[in-house]
């Protein structure tokens, strides 16, 4: 795996680059859509690749070892050959959805376990399972196993979390090191920052990824429950310890703001559930706004859904037309609003990413941070 930085900007930390995979080329910043299951919800493989323009999808390790189970998975030849996906792919390790899905978890030094959300199975996550599990998925990039702990912890629970999360780093390296591909292409590990909001703590936890020199390094423990400033001065903080010439991966973030925001401190990659789960519930997203579908007014509005959206829904379908299968629930208007979403992201990172090359990245931001925080 190779990164290339390409440019890079004079007067903020924004940049743009190409990762390059096995599984091919990833122009940065980039935006993963989320295909939890295997499956980007509502949205076609080939909607992804020719519509949306997608070059890398997320998978999670929890979802996928509960169902299909890593036996399917093994069998199918790994989850590129299974949900048939030949471009990049990533998968969470599961240390962020054991906490926010899992029931009646238990934190120890050896890992964690937890009742499944769907039968009530118990299990264990440890770093080794989890490298294990990660292995048998076959994804590119691959997560270290990590405690997300809460944005309101206080001081001492958030270094002893991120102190364990460096502990299991370090077991998630030798597993790695012990145990090879299955499938014949590369996977990289990328190490997680925590630290929740104190800054030596992100200190010390970049210290700690850095110093390990992976192919990538992610920025974990943001945007649950925080306030947006302190998750800005801690994404600044981390990459001024980050390497310059590896990816900086932010998980699970965020808003069309956040994103244009975290860009400009230097982050390459994200992944957020907002585009598609908030499109299922009638947010769009536009350049000049977030729109409400079910709202009435757009009742009687046959104007195309989004002039400016790259996607063919966007000219092909109206406003009031969305409107009336969100409110029959009729399953097309899941369809249209994610795939509307989703290349709305798409095209977001695609025009960061073209003035960060003209160099105008920087007041450009300013100006559709003002645009795009209105409510149509
Ligand atoms: N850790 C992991 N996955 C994540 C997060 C994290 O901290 C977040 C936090 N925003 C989203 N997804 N492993």
């Amino acid at each position: 795996m190779t990164f290339d930085l390409q440019y890079t900007c004079a007067d903020c930390e924004a940049r743009a680059g190409v990762l390059t995979t096995d599984h091919g080329a990833i122009e940065t910043p980039i935006f993963m859509p989320v295909g939890t299951v295997g499956s980007v919800k509502a949205v076609h493989m080939h909607e992804l690749e020719e519509d949306i323009r997608a070059q890398i999808i997320l998978g999670n390790t929890y979802h996928l070892y509960l169902r299909p189970g890593l036996d399917v998975l093994r069998r199918a030849g790994g989850l590129h050959r299974f949900n048939s996906w030949e471009r990049p792919l990533l998968t969470d390790s599961g240390g962020f959805q054991v906490f926010s899905l899992a029931e009646n978890r238990k934190i120890t030094e050896e890992g964690v376990t937890f009742r499944s959300h769907i039968d009530g199975s118990k299990h264990l996550f440890s770093p080794e399972s989890v490298m294990d599990i990660q292995r048998v998925i076959g994804a590119d990039i691959i997560m270290a196993f990590d405690e997300c702990c809460p944005g309101d912890a206080d001081h001492d629970y958030a270094r002893r979390s991120m102190l364990l999360t460096g502990r299991w780093l370090e077991r998630c390296l030798k597993r790695m090191a012990e145990t090879e591909p299955l499938y014949g292409h590369e996977q990289q590990l990328f190490p997680i920052v925590q630290g929740c909001v104190y800054p030596d703590l992100r200190r010390r936890s970049a210290e700690m990824v850095a110093a390990v020199g992976a192919a990538g390094n992610a920025i974990g423990g943001l945007a649950v429950g925080e306030p947006t400033d302190k998750m800005y001065e801690m994404i600044e903080l981390t990459n001024t310890i980050l390497p310059k010439d590896r990816p900086r991966y932010l998980m699970g973030v965020g808003t069309p703001i956040n994103i244009l925001e975290a860009i400009a401190r230097g982050v390459d990659m994200f992944d957020c559930i907002m585009p598609t789960r908030n499109g299922r519930n009638g947010q769009l997203f536009t350049w000049h706004g977030t729109i409400n579908i079910r709202n009435a007014k757009w009742a009687d509005d046959y104007s195309p859904l989004d002039p400016e959206g790259t996607s063919y829904v966007d000219s092909r379908y109206s406003k009031a037309y969305l409107h009336h299968l969100i409110h029959t629930q009729e399953l097309l208007g899941l369809q249209i609003a994610s795939i509307h979403n989703l290349a709305f992201y798409l095209d977001l990172v695609r025009q960061a990413r073209e003035h960060i090359r003209q160099g105008d990245y920087r007041s450009w931001k300013t100006a559709m941070v003002r645009q795009l925080d209105n409510r149509l």
